[in-house]
């Protein structure tokens, strides 16, 4: 062979006089090895000639593959997709009666905070729409130490005792055989499992809602689920519950919507909530609290240390205390979000954990979870844990990678090295610190699940019966969906023998779904109770109709009508809304009178089902050339069918037709008038919804 250098490949020279596309300008700017020796040549390994081996004597080589070869961490064991943002917390109303905390006393005050937003079953390369509960963890970095809400968008969980937290888990990840489904719990383990534990079902009714296909992170209620306590400067303790609304309020994708974003974009939620960032549009949650005395905990028909129910915002209004709100995105996504580690423990002082065994597991499990994850005793050090705006100071020493250099001789306490001169080290403050609830206690020590945790199916009937009818019928057609997957017929037949104890309608609707007989219902433990309906727990006609947050995707072609485009667009960015420009070609379009319009997105790459309403402005011609087009049908055909408000120039109208969009109050004509369809898409089409599916 030739030992002459291709002509088509030239080699890189850099750093050997030859030509270089990336020589430092300055020494500042200079690649170094991790030890800080500078680089000549970041292009070529050294080799024993120019067509010769590669010497084991390249240090620059070989360190540079061995830090690749180790960048990837355990991805967490549950969570694992995520995205975060760093903010703040601001007081408005104090809480000094319930609580000595300086954060929910000082009025006014902001307090950093790092938020995580993330998804239960799927992988970290998972996707950002299945059907989950979203994770809602908030890191406040208050003057007395993190402050670590690790919550949900969903109030109840699966499960009432952290010992069967693993159980959960592997019954709903990839099946153990098969290494699939991801990210999904439309599979057989998951259904087996929930079926044999009726106290999931209240939970499962949340799962099955619309809650569990957000539409965006900045749409998500929060809650801290568990009970914890609050407690005052004489130490009494009152009961709290947690919560977060989104100022935009709870929205939702429809289901067939969020499958096909799964495709068309698997960072839907990633990219909304860092676009949102970078253009300005913080989201904003009021934080808020329930409270609650040990009297009005006792006299509640349910036990407020069951993590599978809720307290009805009827019986115990929400507080609001304060905002948080997101305003910067992270530099970095693996030494921040990766490396995020969240903590039930971290609390100030003020606030305290209950006897929710399902909190008491956590308690241990996410100190522990983090040693594997991020290796090692000392991850408090790294910047995001890190804790700020206050000292943190004791005498844990050493272990791996250890960053503080400490001075002196004392490690150990108590000791007396200050009558010497010396430094003494830190000290507990018995006022200040952080003292525990003195909960009275003489117990048998026993493995047995309260009598007043048995009642499994009365919040589920609450839940379900306090839903719009539009929201009941997605709940059955979920449960109709995810049963459909499941293989084994027992398990199927088990599920809808549990169902009758929720509902007998929506038992029914399934079992009609599924084309199965009803089976019996199962023996409750303790039978259902008809509770007060609870409007609250409802999405829909909640929500502002407000164009803040939506993103109107504009459907153009050549020879469109610049003017229209030009009015569509003012107007919805008057609203709040934001708009993409989707063109056949990226190029974008020349418009009627020759004006070139840019693309935002190419329609193949661009879909509907990434928007919240669309405008097809077509020329007669632009139009002709996409009525054989499926991307341009599909199109149509998605938006209408996700209910969503739909303008059209009357150029458009023959797309629209092959598409099989029905003119309704949602579709809206755009010959001179805007308004109409304004209106359409501030919000879903929700009449509409009958008349393209076929619901459980
Ligand atoms: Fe958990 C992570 C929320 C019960 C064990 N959990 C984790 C995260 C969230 C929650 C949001 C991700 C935090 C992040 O962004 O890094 N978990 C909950 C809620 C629960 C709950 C709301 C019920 C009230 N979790 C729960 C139990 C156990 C765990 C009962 C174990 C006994 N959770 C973990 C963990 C994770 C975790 C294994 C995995 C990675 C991590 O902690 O950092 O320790």
């Amino acid at each position: 062979m030739s030992k002459s250098k291709s002509p088509e490949a030239p080699r890189p020279t850099s750093g050997q006089g030859g030509e270089t596309h990336q020589t430092a300008s300055a020494a500042e700017q200079r690649i170094t090895t991790n030890h800080g020796v500078p680089l000549s040549d970041n292009q070529n390994s050294l080799k024993a000639g120019e067509r010769g081996p590669t010497l084991l004597e390249d240090f620059a080589l070989r360190e540079k593959i061995q830090h690749f070869d180790h960048e990837r961490i355990p991805e967490r064991i549950v969570h694992a997709r995520g995205s975060a943002a760093h903010g703040y917390f601001e007081l408005t109303d104090s809480l000094a009666e319930f609580s000595r905390a300086k954060i929910l006393t000082e009025v006014g005050v902001k307090t950093e905070l790092f938020t995580r937003f993330s998804t239960v079953a799927g992988g970290a390369g998972s996707v950002d729409t299945p059907r989950d509960v979203r994770g809602f963890a908030v890191k406040f970095y208050t003057k007395e130490g993190n402050w670590d809400l690790v919550g949900n968008n969903i109030p109840v969980f699966f499960i009432q005792d952290a010992i069967k937290f693993p159980d959960l888990i592997h019954a709903v990840k990839m099946e153990a055989d098969r290494g699939y489904p991801q990210a999904a719990s439309a599979h057989d383990t998951f259904w087996d499992f929930i079926g044999l534990m009726p106290e999931a079902t209240h939970m499962i009714m949340w799962a099955m809602s619309d809650r569990a296909i957000p539409r965006s992170f900045r749409m998500m209620e929060g809650f801290g689920v568990n009970t914890f306590r609050l407690l005052n400067d004489k130490d009494e303790a009152t009961f709290v519950k947690f919560h977060w609304r989104p100022k935009l309020g709870t929205q939702s994708t429809c289901w067939d919507e969020a499958i096909k974003i799964a495709g068309a974009d698997p960072d839907y939620h990633r990219r909304d909530l860092h676009e949102a960032i970078a253009a300005g549009q913080f989201p904003e949650w009021e934080f808020g609290v329930q409270l609650l005395s040990q009297n009005e905990a006792d006299a509640l028909p349910f036990d407020i240390l069951d993590a599978t129910k809720l307290i009805p915002e009827e019986l115990v209004p929400i507080r609001f205390i304060g905002r948080v709100v997101l305003n910067r995105n992270p530099d970095n996504f693996f030494a921040e979000t990766e490396q995020a580690a969240f903590l039930p423990t971290n609390m100030p002082p003020g606030v305290d954990v209950s006897e929710d065994p399902l909190l008491q597991g956590r308690l241990f499990s996410y100190q522990d979870t983090q040693l594997s994850r991020l290796g090692t005793v000392n991850f408090h050090q790294i910047p995001v844990n890190k804790a700020k705006g206050c000292p943190f100071q004791n005498l844990q020493r050493d272990g791996q990678m250890q960053t503080q250099v400490f001075k002196g001789r004392a490690n150990y306490e108590p000791n007396s090295l200050n009558e010497a001169g010396e430094d003494g080290g830190p000290r507990e403050d018995p006022n200040g610190g952080f003292r525990t609830f003195a909960l009275p206690m003489e117990q048998t020590k026993v493995r047995l699940r309260s009598k007043s945790f048995a009642d499994h199916y009365s919040h589920a009937r609450l839940f379900f019966r306090s839903q719009t009818e539009i929201e009941q019928a997605h709940i059955a057609s979920a449960l109709v969906f995810e049963l459909s997957k499941v293989s084994l017929e027992h398990v199927r037949l088990r599920m809808l023998s549990n169902l009758r104890n929720v509902d007998e309608t929506l038992a029914a609707r399934v079992a009609t779904g599924l084309n199965l007989e009803l089976p019996t219902a199962s023996v409750a433990a303790v039978a259902p109770q008809n509770m007060k309906a609870s409007p609250a727990l409802r999405i829909v006609g909640k929500y502002p109709e407000t164009l803040q947050g939506r993103t109107v995707g504009i459907l153009v072609s050549d020879g469109a009508d610049g003017d229209l485009i030009g009015a569509v667009m003012k107007a919805v960015e008057g609203d709040g809304g934001t708009i993409k420009i989707v063109a056949p070609r990226i190029g974008g379009v020349t418009l009627k009178g020759g004006k070139k319009l840019k693309a935002n997105g190419q329609l193949a790459g661009s879909p509907s089902v990434i928007f919240d309403a669309v405008a097809l402005v077509l020329s007669k011609e632009g139009c002709a050339a996409l009525l054989n087009d499926g991307a341009a049908l599909g199109f149509a055909m998605d938006a209408f069918g996700h209910l969503k408000g739909l303008g059209f120039s009357p150029e458009a109208k023959p797309l629209l037709d092959k598409a099989g969009v029905v003119p309704d109050e949602g579709v809206a004509p755009l010959n001179g008038e805007i308004a109409a369809f304004l209106k359409a898409a501030r919000t879903r089409q929700w009449a509409r919804e009958p008349k393209v599916r076929s619901l459980a």
